[in-house]
């Protein structure tokens, strides 16, 4: 088990964007830092006149998210108003689609000198270990998921960002209501990656009422993509149950046929995650929601799945590390906040998440097998 798990880990860190290969933690040099100014030093005030596009820096951005989030904001604020960065070299596709830079999270300096020569308003921070592959590597985790986040969150306040941070339903844990699981409960997760994430949750909240902070977070459930690949999550079954079927018409599931978790289609996230920045801070009751579209077992993702591939055949073999954790998770997620405060609403039930994404993947292996 533990060499399976080193194995995930390495294979995580080589193929998926987590921006945590680098391990060397900076000594900082810095003139100030939040911790050094008083709470009604001025930070309130973003430093972008409203007008303006947002000069956006998006970090771990060869992930499952940062590529799919770059184009969107691209999109809307102009290429070059947004910068994608990471530690990994990325895809020429990527290279050539608009700014890319390296940055390492747990290097301050680097990350500072970024958002001062590019003069960076907004900050999407994706760096982060997932849930299987912490507990893989907790050491690893806690580096990259609670020092990173101290230098990231040290940098937004010193120069006035406003600063997007993803949360998750791993932020819960045994003792949360789990269905359905409001936003403000009892948060007491099982994982590093959870442990973190409620780190982060409230470090932000503190930075908000200490500094005014303009800190913006989102709980996201399982997100499903077809052309990037999530790396050492417990919801990775249901992308790779996708691959699979299109591919070989089989797979074999590492969850129990029924074990329910909160999902969502990567466009209803990345939208979801742009409406979030751009709410008015007004409307925004609290600085941390849950988000939802979706929930179910991967039984009822094959059912829904077969109806469009009749063949496809699915076994269990279940990974004990993966179901505890999913064991421990919401199965439904309460978003009613969100949908009260800025309007949020998601545009793909499962029926639709399963069409769409045969869809891409089918007409992706249709090209590649026609190359
Ligand atoms: C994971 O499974 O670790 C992530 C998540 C739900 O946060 N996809």
């Amino acid at each position: 088990m533990a060499r399976a798990l080193s194995k995930l880990v390495r294979h995580a860190l080589r193929t998926h964007g987590c921006g945590c290969e680098s391990l060397t933690v900076s000594v900082r040099s810095i003139s100030f830092s939040p911790r050094q100014v008083t709470s009604d030093a001025g930070f309130h005030s973003v430093s972008f006149s409203e007008t303006d596009h947002p000069k956006v820096l998006i970090t771990g951005g060869l992930g499952q998210l940062g590529v799919g989030l770059a184009k969107m904001l691209r999109r809307q604020f102009g290429k070059n108003n947004v910068i994608l960065s990471d530690i990994r070299k990325p895809p020429s596709d990527v290279y050539h689609n608009g700014p890319f830079i390296y940055s390492d999270i747990l290097d301050y300096k680097n990350l500072r000198e970024i958002v001062v020569n590019n003069r960076i308003t907004w900050l999407v921070h994706y760096s982060a270990l997932l849930s299987a592959v912490g507990e893989a590597n907790v050491s690893l985790a806690r580096d990259v998921n609670i020092t990173g986040l101290h230098n990231i969150l040290d940098i937004a306040a010193e120069h006035g960002l406003r600063l997007f941070v993803p949360s998750t339903i791993g932020a819960f844990g045994p003792s949360s209501p789990r269905n359905p699981t409001p936003d403000l409960c009892i948060q007491r997760p099982r994982t590093i990656y959870g442990v973190s994430k409620v780190h982060a949750e409230l470090m932000g909240e503190y930075y908000h009422h200490r500094y005014g902070l303009d800190f913006r977070c989102l709980r996201y459930p399982g997100i499903i993509s077809a052309d990037s690949q999530p790396g050492g999550g417990t919801t990775d079954y249901a992308v790779q149950i996708f691959h699979d079927a299109v591919k070989t018409g089989k797979f074999e599931c590492n969850l129990r046929p029924d074990t329910r978790l909160p999902m969502m289609y990567i466009t209803d996230c990345l939208r979801a995650t742009l409406e979030m920045m751009e709410a008015p801070a007004e409307v925004l009751s609290m600085r941390t929601y849950n988000i939802n579209a979706m929930s179910f077992t991967p039984e009822e993702l094959a059912h829904e799945l077969q109806k469009l591939l009749p063949g496809l055949q699915v076994t269990y073999h279940i990974d004990p590390v993966r179901q505890a954790i999913a064991d421990s998770w919401p199965m439904n997620f309460d978003d009613s906040n969100a949908r009260k405060d800025w309007g949020w609403k998601h545009d793909y039930d499962l029926p639709e998440l399963v069409q769409t994404m045969l869809n891409f993947i089918g007409s992706d292996s249709r090209i590649a097998s026609a190359n």
